[in-house]
């Protein structure tokens, strides 16, 4: 117990000890944590709160796992060649986005809270297909209530979170409550997973691997380990990791997405989108594709002009990809193909299954 924690804190304690359901603990916690000493005596009390929170937070999202699969949940059958979420506080313009990108007709208006279940549409971007869905609006404590769970589980599949932050309102809020709601539902936004690694073994106690990187005291992530059930293990890192790191990567419920941040209402305020102005629109719309690390392709005849609509792939894919895609015997027969645009030296290049695609490359494939 810290000797010189705020009064809060121990409120906050009181309530987690007479929490009884996981929800109830899990806010008691929420709120221990943001009142606990910052100070670096202080950081094992933390480190701690932080793994119980990690082990509840895992424990709700499996036995809603559990739950869902004998009940039907909420899903949108993913379409086109990528999927992406929009999330905002109530009226910051999720609805109005939607609808001057994609076919839906969502209702738009000014009371809070109109949207009450997800919706979608597809935005079509030079014939590359992306949908993109409307989360119901965030608000403090959302992540544990009502239908939010299910919502939030049908975010954790998918390729983009976009926040849309509200010009008129304060910026720095909005960006720190989605966040937080995010991170309560197990989703980490723009981070990377910590590099180290944990090998269960038959024997042996814990043994670390790279001591140098280990930023804190190794009895207090053994004790850790063992209460997550790892016994006998190697912990290897790569790179300096910290307590709270390791509960994160112990916690196999978390899953790490991309995000962007965009600011809506500029006819108002500020630099952002607007839906009333049409601004910043077809800027949104590249960001998007660029963001979700898409490649158009296009395929080809002899002597014809290249076909439509282009095949969706991703940075870094090769010939054999597009060839997988058109067709799966095509491989086999794969002679060679030609290329076309930023990815050819010249025009008409000829080359290999291993040849890297760039966007709006075109390309000619020649079978045996
Ligand atoms: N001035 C201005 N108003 C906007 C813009 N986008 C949306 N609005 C207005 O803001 C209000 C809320 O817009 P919605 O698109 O329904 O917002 P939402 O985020 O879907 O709201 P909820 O579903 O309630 O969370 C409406 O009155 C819109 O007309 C914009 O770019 N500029
Ligand atoms: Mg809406």
């Amino acid at each position: 117990m810290p000797i010189n924690a705020h009064p809060d804190y121990f409120k906050a304690e009181e309530k987690y000890n007479k929490a009884s359901t996981i929800q109830e603990k899990l806010i008691a916690l929420e709120g221990m944590l943001s009142v606990a000493p910052s100070h670096k005596g202080a950081e094992n009390l933390r480190a701690e709160i932080k793994s119980k929170i990690s082990k509840l937070r895992e424990q709700l999202e499996k036995n809603r796992q559990a739950k869902s699969s004998s009940k039907a949940t909420f899903t949108i059958k993913k379409e086109g060649a990528a999927q992406v979420v929009f999330a905002s506080i109530t009226n910051a313009g999720k609805s109005s986005l939607l609808a001057t990108l994609t076919n839906a007709k969502p209702l738009i208006a000014e009371y809070k809270f109109t949207t009450t279940r997800p919706e979608h549409g597809i935005l079509d971007y030079h014939g590359v297909l992306i949908q993109l869905i409307e989360l119901p609006a965030i608000f403090e404590g959302c992540a544990y209530k009502g239908e939010y769970p299910t919502f939030f589980s049908m975010v954790r599949g998918t390729d983009l979170v976009i926040f849309l932050i509200d010009s008129t309102v304060n910026e720095t809020e909005q960006i720190e409550l989605l966040q937080s709601e995010f991170e309560k539902a197990q989703i980490k936004l723009n981070a990377k997973r910590p590099k180290v690694f944990i090998k269960r073994q038959g024997t042996g106690g814990i043994e670390y691997m790279g001591a140098k990187y280990f930023k804190f005291d190794l009895s207090d992530s053994t004790k850790m380990l063992i209460t997550h059930g790892y016994h006998n293990a190697v912990i290897t890192a790569f790179e300096s990791i910290t307590l709270e790191d390791l509960a994160d990567v112990l916690n196999e419920s978390i899953v790490y997405l991309p995000l962007l941040i965009i600011k809506t209402k500029s006819d108002i305020k500020g630099n952002g989108i607007s839906t009333k102005t049409k601004t910043n629109i077809e800027k949104l719309k590249d960001e998007i594709f660029q963001t979700l690390k898409l490649i158009r392709v296009y395929t080809k005849s002899p002597g014809k002009k290249h076909d439509w609509p282009p095949v969706a792939l991703h940075d870094g894919d090769e010939v054999a990809t597009l060839a997988k895609v058109i067709h799966k015997d095509f491989i086999k027969r794969f002679s060679f193909a030609r290329i076309w645009g930023k990815s050819a030296k010249h025009d008409g290049q000829k080359v290999g299954l291993e040849h890297e695609l760039m966007d709006e490359d075109i390309v000619e494939i020649h079978t045996k």
